[in-house]
């Protein structure tokens, strides 16, 4: 398999790149936090999508060195624009993998220290299917990571079929309601409902509400109004390189 023997070269050739999606804080009314999201720029074949790759990379094992250069990249990048008195938060996704890794808090706190990012700032996205194929490992590694202040976040959440008794014992502090459910939002009443539900019921568990995909001013509206606390998607911004950061500074909505 080429793609496979490149993936194994792109992290010394330096091809993986990140960039930052916003998250609008719907209290505040401005960007307070960025969900980082790894490229890979293929020396013949352009840019791929961690579509195409983190699957791969899950297979071979290799999502493991991957996730920590994702971590290590944009703690160091988010730690210029905390510099630069931009204080925002920054998500991480977390493969399988990785929260299986029984190095990953060790991991995780180096790479903290290393940069000196403040740990609660970070915030780490896992997938719902993941966290249920959780062991008992999975739940202490969460736990661990929440007593050192780092935050939890669920991600594709309406995806698995976890209910919600069980995740309200998990340390988690947001749910991340997926993309599908926004985008099929304003088809008709029954999907309203649901996504209304979700909302409420995490709410009511304590959680803090995200939304995702978001692509048109009608679908922040309503997810406004159910009480989400913060929204994602094209609407607002695509995914931006670090650089471009600071113009997210003075934006309001
Ligand atoms: O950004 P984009 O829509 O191309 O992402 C596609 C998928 O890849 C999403 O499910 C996203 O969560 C995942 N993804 C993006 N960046 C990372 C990463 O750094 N690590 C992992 N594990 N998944 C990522
Ligand atoms: O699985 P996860 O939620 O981490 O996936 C995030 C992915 O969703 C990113 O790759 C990002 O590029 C993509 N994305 C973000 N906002 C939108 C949007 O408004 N519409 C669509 N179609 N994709 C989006
Ligand atoms: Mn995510
Ligand atoms: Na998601």
């Amino acid at each position: 398999m080429h793609l496979e023997n490149d993936l194994r070269n792109a992290l010394q050739q330096n091809e993986f790149y990140l960039v930052y999606q916003p998250q609008l804080d719907i209290t505040e009314g401005n960007f307070q936090s960025v969900e980082a999201l790894i490229r890979w720029q293929h020396p013949e074949q352009g840019i791929i999508s961690p579509l195409d790759f983190i699957p791969l990379a899950e297979e071979n094992g290799l999502i493991i060195p991957i996730g920590e250069w994702v971590l290590r990249t944009a703690c160091a990048e988010a730690v210029q624009w905390h510099n630069n008195g931009q204080c925002l938060d920054v998500a991480v996704n977390l493969s399988p993998m990785q929260i299986k890794d029984s190095e990953l808090v060790n991991k995780v706190l180096g790479i903290l220290t290393e940069t000196g990012f403040p740990p609660n700032q970070l915030v780490l996205e896992i997938t719902e299917g993941a966290l249920m194929e959780h062991n008992e490992n999975t739940l202490t590694t969460l736990h661990t990571l929440r007593n050192h202040q780092i935050k939890i976040a669920l991600d594709d959440f309406g995806t698995g079929y976890s209910s919600m008794n069980y995740l309200r014992r998990l340390p988690i502090n947001y749910i991340k309601v997926d993309q599908s459910f926004v985008r099929d939002l304003l088809d008709n009443k029954d999907n309203l409902a649901i996504v209304r539900a979700m909302i409420s019921l995490s709410m009511n568990l304590g959680f803090s509400v995200t939304a995702e995909g978001i692509e048109t001013l009608r679908q922040a509206q309503v997810l406004k109004y159910f009480g989400c606390n913060a929204l994602q998607g094209y609407y607002f911004s695509k995914p931006i390189s670090a650089e471009k950061i600071h113009c997210l500074l003075n934006q309001k909505w």
